[in-house]
C-alpha cells in the first residue's frame, strides 16, 4: 500500500487536501467512530447522531467511488477505541508507505498526531486544512508586529485578497461594515421561513439508536432530529437560506425571540464545520444573490463579514495564541458553572430559554450565545474552562477551534483583550431591547435594584466594579466608568449588596 488516508469526522468532503491525488489502486482510506472523540467532552446527542451519520453518509460516497475504505462503526467488535489505536492497527495490517492526514481542528489531535511518525516509525504527511480560505500563516504573517488583533482589518485583507464584494480596490458600495443596519429587533412576531428539515433514513435511525444506548448520559434529546447529514442535503439548505431568508438576515441577525433560534439565520455552521460545506461556495453563493438583486448589501456583507471575517479570523487567533489561550485568565475568575445550565432551571426567562433552545437543538444563534449564555456567565465570574466545556459539548458546530476563541476571548475577557477591545458585557436593557424575553419573567427588567430587579442589571455594575483595575484604564470603558462614578453613594451600596446576595445564591446552588 502507498498511502493510508485518515480521514476526521469533521473532515467529509472530497475536496479535502489529504484526498488530492488519492490513487484508488494504491491508496485507503481509513475512517472510526471512536469513543475517545466521542467523550472528551460529553458532547449533545444531537451532535453526536449528526457527526457519526454524516460519517456513514460520507464512507458510503467514498465507496460508490469504489474507493477503498475501512470503516470501523463504534459499536464493532473490533473497534479500538482511538484514533491512534485505529491507525496502529491499520500500519501493521498494511504497511503502508505513508500516512496522509488533513490538518486537525483542534490542537490536543495535532499535538497526538505529530507524535505518530516516531510512534509507529512512518511518515506522517499533515496537510494544510483547507476547509479555511486563509492558510494558517497568513494570520501570523498578519499579525506579526502588531499589539492589537481586530477582525476588521484582517476581513478587508481578505476581501482584497479574494475580490469578494469588491469594486478594484473598494469595497461594493463604498463600506466595508454595514453593521448599522443590523440591529433591529422584532417590533411583532414575524412569519419567517421554517429550517430546512430532513426526514430520518436507516443509516440516521441507526445512528439515533446507538447514541441512545450508548451515551444517554449526554446532555441534550435526540427528538426531533432534522439535521442534513451528506453534502447534497447540506447544500439544500445553503441554497434555501439564500433564497428565503437572506435578503432578512442582515436587519434581524441580532434580534431574539422567545421559542425560535432559527430566524433568518443561515444553520450552516454544523456543515461548514464537518467539511460538508466549503467556505468559498457559501460566500459565492451569497454574493451572486446580491448580484441578483435577491438580497440587500446589509444583509449580504453582513453574511459574508460571519464567514470570510468572523470564521477564518478565530481560526488563526486559536492557533496563533494557543496552547496558551486554553489556559488565560485575565480576570482570575473562578465560579462554577450553575446548574441551570444543564437544566434551564432558572426564574430568569432569557437564560432558561436559551438553555432549552440548546437542549432541544443542539443550536442557538449567535446573540443569544454571546449576549444572553455568555452575557451571564462574563457577570458572574464563571471559570473559562467550565464555560469553555459547556459551549464545545452542547453545539452541533462546536469545535474547540471555534469555541475557544469565541468563549475564552470574545465572551469572557480572559485572553486580557488581544481579540476584544472591551468586555461584551451588558445590562437586562440589551435583551429587552433585542428580545421577547422580558415580558414572560419572573423579574422586572426595570427595576436594578431588590428581589424583583432583572438581575443582569446589577450584576453588570458588580462586574465593573469588581474588575475596576483591570478596566478603568480602557479608553473604550472610560465613559461608564465616569456614569459608575456619579452614580449616589446609597445606590452603589444596594447594587452590590444585591450582587453579593445574588452570586451568594449561585454559590449555594439556590434558585435564581
Ligand atoms: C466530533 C467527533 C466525534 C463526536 N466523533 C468522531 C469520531 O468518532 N471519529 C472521528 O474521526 N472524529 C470524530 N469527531 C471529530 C473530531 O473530534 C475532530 O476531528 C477533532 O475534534 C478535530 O477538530
Ligand atoms: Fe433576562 Fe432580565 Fe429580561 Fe428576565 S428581565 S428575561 S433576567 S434580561
Amino acid at each position: 500500500m502507498d498511502k493510508l488516508v485518515l480521514i476526521l469526522g469533521d473532515q467529509l468532503n472530497f475536496d479535502m487536501s489529504s484526498l488530492q491525488g488519492f490513487d484508488s489502486k494504491t491508496d485507503k482510506v481509513l475512517m472510526a467512530e471512536v469513543k475517545a472523540e466521542a467523550t472528551y467532552v460529553k458532547h449533545h446527542k444531537k451532535k453526536l447522531a449528526f457527526v457519526f451519520s454524516a460519517m456513514r453518509h460520507f464512507a458510503l460516497a467514498v465507496k460508490d467511488k469504489g474507493w477503498p475504505i475501512d470503516y470501523y462503526r463504534y459499536d464493532a467488535s473490533d473497534n479500538c477505541g482511538s484514533l491512534g489505536a485505529h491507525v496502529e492497527h491499520a500500519i501493521k495490517q498494511y504497511q503502508p508507505n505513508s500516512l496522509v492526514v488533513c490538518h486537525p481542528g483542534e490542537y490536543r489531535l495535532l499535538e497526538e498526531i505529530s507524535g505518530w511518525s516516531e510512534r509507529f516509525n512512518i511518515n506522517v504527511q499533515i496537510c494544510d486544512d483547507n476547509r479555511f480560505i486563509a492558510a494558517q500563516s497568513f494570520f501570523s504573517q498578519w499579525a506579526e508586529g502588531k499589539k492589537q488583533f481586530r477582525m476588521e482589518f484582517f476581513y478587508r485583507e481578505l476581501r482584497k485578497q479574494t475580490s469578494i464584494l469588491m469594486e478594484g480596490k473598494q469595497p461594493i458600495g463604498g463600506k466595508w461594515n454595514y453593521d448599522a443596519d443590523n440591529r433591529d429587533s422584532f417590533k411583532s412576531v414575524p412569519t419567517i421561513p421554517a429550517p430546512s428539515s430532513f426526514s430520518i433514513d436507516n443509516i440516521t435511525q441507526e445512528v439515533i439508536d446507538l447514541v441512545d444506548e450508548e451515551f444517554a448520559s449526554h446532555f441534550g434529546t435526540l427528538k426531533g432530529f432534522h439535521f442534513a447529514v451528506d453534502r447534497e442535503g447540506a447544500l439544500r439548505v445553503l441554497h434555501t437560506f439564500i433564497e428565503e431568508r437572506l435578503c432578512d438576515f442582515g436587519q434581524y441577525q441580532d434580534a431574539m425571540l422567545e421559542g425560535d433560534p432559527w430566524l433568518y439565520h443561515s444553520h450552516i455552521g454544523l456543515y461548514l464545520n464537518t467539511g460538508l460545506l466549503m467556505p468559498m461556495e457559501v460566500i459565492q453563493a451569497a454574493e451572486q444573490a446580491y448580484f441578483d438583486q435577491k438580497a440587500p448589501l446589509n444583509s449580504v456583507e453582513g453574511f459574508i463579514r460571519q464567514v470570510l471575517g468572523w470564521r477564518e479570523y478565530v481560526r488563526g487567533f486559536y492557533w496563533h495564541f494557543m496552547p496558551n489561550l486554553k489556559t488565560d485568565n485575565y480576570l482570575n475568575a473562578a465560579r462554577k458553572l450553575p446548574n441551570f445550565y444543564w437544566t434551564a432551571n432558572t426564574k430568569m426567562n432569557c437564560l432558561s430559554q436559551c438553555v432549552s433552545d440548546t437542549q432541544e437543538h443542539a443550536y442557538a444563534h449567535h446573540i443569544q450565545r454571546l449576549m444572553v449564555l455568555g452575557n451571564f456567565a462574563l457577570l458572574a465570574g464563571i471559570q473559562p474552562d467550565e464555560l469553555n466545556e459547556w459551549f464545545l459539548l452542547v453545539y452541533a458546530d462546536a469545535y474547540e477551534w471555534v469555541e475557544l476563541p469565541n468563549v475564552s476571548a470574545m465572551v469572557l475577557f480572559a485572553d486580557g483583550g488581544n481579540l476584544a477591545s472591551k468586555p461584551y458585557g451588558s445590562s437586562g436593557a440589551y435583551i429587552n431591547k433585542m428580545s421577547n424575553y422580558c415580558k414572560n419573567c419572573h423579574y422586572s427588567v426595570k427595576e436594578k435594584t431588590g428581589e424583583k430587579a432583572c438581575p443582569f442589571n446589577y450584576m453588570y455594575w458588580h462586574f465593573l466594579h469588581r474588575n475596576k483595575s483591570k478596566f478603568e484604564n480602557n479608553p473604550r470603558m472610560a465613559m461608564i466608568y465616569r456614569t459608575f462614578g456619579k452614580m449616589d453613594d446609597a445606590k452603589v451600596t444596594r447594587i452590590l449588596e444585591d450582587g453579593d446576595i445574588f452570586l451568594q445564591k449561585l454559590d449555594n446552588n439556590e434558585e435564581v
